[in-house]
């Protein structure tokens, strides 16, 4: 399961689909094949390493199916797996996690009613792997990040509007690599306004090969802007964090990242819509200026929003703070 693991992070980590890895086995413990899957409308995991078992010349009787994630039982862009692997002649499969889909799922059962054995064997390195998916397939909305950076003392910009350059290199980097992961990237009207932020992908300084859909939510008008440059950005003339969500579904999008400003993270944080925070803190000082957050509605300590299987992370100067928000994420 560790290999199965380890090709399944070769595919990429947005689109609808998640990052499956399988590896097939022989009776006496042999590789015969692997295969990880490449995106939405490519060939499954299975699929991939049963043609790879094939070009190889090995007969897959008897065979041990090794799977990051539960086979797939239904017909979506591509066919059933469970089809493919009974009429490859695999005799067990073992997966590292239950398909939480609707149509999808049942893989499993339906491959021990053909007496093929199919069982789960929970695997944490499986688990990582699809963790945001498996939780928007479960919210049936996508997985949302809320990303800011911020002074110590938790201010985006400083008294006179200025914000550019509160963190360094590094922690611009990461944000950078974070957003060619994800689907979409949403700002509120007032951050294009104030800051006009080209909201595109570029690690390492060049932009990468995924762009994740740019997003304006908001009713001001922001005509002229970067992110509108080159086209494909969209706008949602709207302030309710539940019809964001639901427009991005439509559009398959499984992973978001909210980037602000203030108002547009206090609106999805009092809606209870932030799955993930990603907090960019600088060794800096402004004792004024706007604050990350508005008035969440909390009024003492005990109903505070508190973070779970927090992370921390030096980036230069700065220290990157993860914290996962809703519950079974
Ligand atoms: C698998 N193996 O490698 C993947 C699975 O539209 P399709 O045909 O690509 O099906 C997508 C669904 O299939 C996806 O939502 C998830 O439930 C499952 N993905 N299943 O057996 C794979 N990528
Ligand atoms: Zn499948």
């Amino acid at each position: 399961m560790d290999r199965a693991v380890a090709i399944a992070h070769r595919g990429p980590a947005h689109g609808p689909n998640p990052r499956v890895g399988c590896v097939l086995l022989g009776p006496d413990g042999t590789v015969l094949g692997e295969g990880w899957h490449r995106g939405a409308g490519t060939a499954h995991a299975e699929v991939a390493a049963i043609a790879d078992a094939r070009a190889g010349g090995f007969d897959l009787t008897g065979s041990t199916a090794v799977v990051t994630l539960e086979p797939c039982n239904h017909t979506g862009r591509t066919g059933p797996c469970v089809d493919a692997l009974a009429q490859a002649g695999v005799g067990t499969v073992v997966f590292g996690v239950t398909d939480p889909g609707d149509a999808s799922s049942g893989g499993a059962a339906a491959l021990i009613r053909r007496g093929i054995p199919a069982r789960l064997e929970p695997h944490p390195g499986a688990q990582v792997l699809t963790r945001r998916w498996v939780a928007s397939m479960r919210r049936g909305r996508p997985y949302v990040i809320a990303k800011w950076a911020s002074t110590l003392d938790g201010r985006m910009a400083a008294a006179d509007g200025t914000s550019f350059w509160i963190t360094g290199e590094e922690a611009r980097e990461h944000a950078h690599r974070v957003r060619a992961e994800v689907d979409a990237i949403a700002v509120g009207t007032g951050t294009v306004l104030t800051d006009d932020p080209a909201l595109t992908a570029r690690p390492g300084g060049s932009p990468a090969a995924h762009q994740p859909l740019r997003v304006v939510v908001g009713t001001r008008d922001t005509a002229g802007r970067r992110v509108w440059e080159g086209g494909g950005a969209l706008a949602i003339a709207s302030h309710d964090p539940a019809v964001v969500l639901e427009e991005l579904w439509a559009r398959e999008a499984r992973t978001v990242i909210v980037e602000g400003g203030p108002t547009m993270l206090t609106a999805f944080l009092r809606a209870g819509l932030v799955d993930e925070v990603h907090a960019y803190i600088a060794p800096a000082l402004l004792g004024a200026g706007p604050t990350v957050v508005d008035d969440l509605g909390i009024g003492t300590m005990r109903d505070s929003l508190r973070g779970q299987a927090v992370t921390s992370e030096r980036l230069g100067a700065d220290t990157l703070i993860t914290a996962l928000l809703t519950e079974g994420v």
